[in-house]
């Protein structure tokens, strides 16, 4: 299919395709999934009699994403990059791929429903779960409630893996373990909580027989893929010699720590890099809260200073010091001393990452539904914080607070400009600031999204944040940002 590809710099597996079954259903089938699972999967079935296929669905796509796929063999190359080198590689383990809104929900319901799958993975984003901020199935999710009036036609991804199990329940098939991908905390358990309250609510006995028969591992995940764009695919189809539709560029790291909880079979993952472990969430804090919580300062704050890309942020020195002092000084502090892990090293490690300069990651793509990442990447750990020395009441971690300030003056920004925010409470962060122009600060910390009962009722926490938030006002995001590393030197 990719006639030109060097064959010499190409990593590739060599198992048989055409012994591949299609034993993982994998739903969003965007950038990330491809250059990570299916890489793992991929370099597993190395070592499988039967290799492990994946079929990927996307709900919220249209395209002719089956045929495009498949006369380019369900093949892709990526190109893993770091900051001096890069490799060609081939991914042969998908067996194909659809757009319900092309081949519509019974032909998904169908894949879901193939007695030998296994696996059904998900990289959905975070706000594809439906979950409320308490982390139950959030009722007044327009999609949940399409989904319990219709149960048998669902449009979530919640409602279509229920009415999968449901299916195959009633077929007398195994059940498969719903495996989440997503940057949210303990992602398997709040998988399984939204998937049992919402069969709950269309059937008891469903209910029951899924707790029982289905499994939920939570997985930490990790490796940097930017959203592909024309200049990514001009690069792609020098390196292969022709086009590739699926064709992605990534870091060159990658790490994935999986809960060992799957009650149909799982490919041998631990054989190439994956780590099985008993208790997942001291990992997937470390890593929400050291790596993404700091592209998420990257994203507002180098957003206001200007960077379209997060290695442009690292090449402020600057923010670059004040993003290690969030990582190491206050993130670090904030995690469970479970964790057998050189903290400090891995921030190093994350400043490296992020200096790549040959991964043109944007911070507007990481800005992306903030209203959603905040609470676990920021709340979580300045509520933690508060209990943990040197921080205090009287002392809170300041450059998180600085990055929430950040995060309002950009929602503050684009509504100001008209320009569309992406995040899926757009709405209400736009209705809260229409009815309070002259106060924007105050409006938004009224979005009880992002800012809960235990922040809202300490003072000091919302007196920095407001005071921040003038700061950046008044004197502009640059005087702020040497305000703000001189106020860190001075409670030293
Ligand atoms: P993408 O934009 O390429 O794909 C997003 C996928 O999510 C698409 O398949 C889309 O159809 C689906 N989706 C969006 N909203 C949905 C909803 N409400 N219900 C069901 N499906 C929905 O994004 P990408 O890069 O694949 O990232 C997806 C997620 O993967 C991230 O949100 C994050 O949780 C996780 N992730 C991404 C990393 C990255 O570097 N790109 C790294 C680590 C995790
Ligand atoms: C990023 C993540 O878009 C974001 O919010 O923080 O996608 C990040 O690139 C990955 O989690 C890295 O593993």
């Amino acid at each position: 299919m990719f006639p030109n590809i060097d064959p010499i710099s190409l990593e590739q597996t060599h198992y048989a395709r055409d012994a591949l079954v299609t034993k993982i259903v994998h739903i969003g089938f965007g950038a990330f999934h491809r250059a990570h699972q299916a890489v793992y999967t991929d370099l597993a079935n190395e070592n499988e009699d039967r290799p492990w296929g994946i079929y990927g669905i996307n709900l919220f796509r249209a395209g002719a994403l089956t045929e495009q796929f498949a006369a380019q063999d369900n093949l892709m190359v990526l190109l893993e990059k770091s900051s001096t080198s890069m490799q060609k590689r081939l991914i042969r383990t998908f067996t194909g791929a659809m757009n319900i809104q092309d081949k519509g929900i019974d032909a998904a319901l169908a894949k879901l429903c193939e007695p030998q799958v296994a696996i059904v993975s998900l990289t959905i984003t975070e706000k594809g779960y439906c979950l409320s901020p308490e982390g139950q199935l959030d009722t007044t999710n327009k999609l949940i409630i399409n989904d319990l009036a219709n149960p048998h036609h669902p449009i979530s991804a919640i409602g279509i893996i229920t009415a999968a199990l449901q299916e195959r329940k009633a077929k007398n098939l195994p059940a498969f373990s719903v495996m989440s991908c997503d940057n949210i905390p303990e992602n398997g358990h709040k998988t399984r909580q939204a998937v049992l309250d919402y069969a709950a609510l269309i059937d008891s006995e469903l209910a029951k027989w899924i707790e029982s028969n289905a499994s939920f591992p939570s997985t930490m995940v990790d490796r940097i893929v930017p959203a592909m764009d024309e200049t990514g695919q001009r690069e792609l189809e020098l390196a292969v010699g022709s086009r590739d539709e699926f064709g992605l560029i990534s870091e060159a790291f990658k790490q994935w720590v999986i809960e060992d909880s799957f009650c149909n079979g799982r490919p041998q993952w631990e054989s190439v890099g994956a780590v099985m472990a008993n208790n997942v969430l001291p990992y997937e804090e470390m890593k929400l809260r050291m790596l993404n919580g700091s592209h998420s300062f990257l994203a507002y704050i180098g957003a206001l200073c200007g960077y379209q890309y997060i290695y442009q942020c690292m090449e402020d020195p600057l923010l670059k010091a004040l993003t290690l002092q969030l990582m190491v000084n206050e993130q670090a502090t904030s995690l469970s001393a479970e964790l057998d892990t050189d903290l400090v090293g891995y921030a190093h490690t994350l400043i490296t990452r992020f200096s790549n300069p040959n991964i043109q990651h944007q911070t507007a793509q990481i800005a992306m539904d903030g209203s959603q990442k905040l609470p676990p990447r920021v709340i979580d750990s300045i509520l933690t914080l508060l209990q943990r020395p040197p921080y205090s009441d009287a002392n809170p971690p300041k450059i998180l607070l600085f990055l929430l300030a950040g995060w309002m003056h950009f929602v503050q920004q684009k509504y100001r400009d008209q320009e569309t925010l992406v995040d899926p409470a757009a709405d209400q962060l736009n209705a809260l600031l229409s009815a309070n122009l002259d106060n924007p600060c105050a409006a938004l910390l009224q979005f009880k999204g992002v800012f809960n009962k235990p922040f809202l009722s300490n003072s000091t926490l919302t007196e920095h944040v407001t005071r921040f938030y003038q700061d950046i006002e008044q004197h502009g995001i640059r005087a702020a940002l040497e305000s703000l590393a001189f106020l860190l030197r001075k409670s030293k």
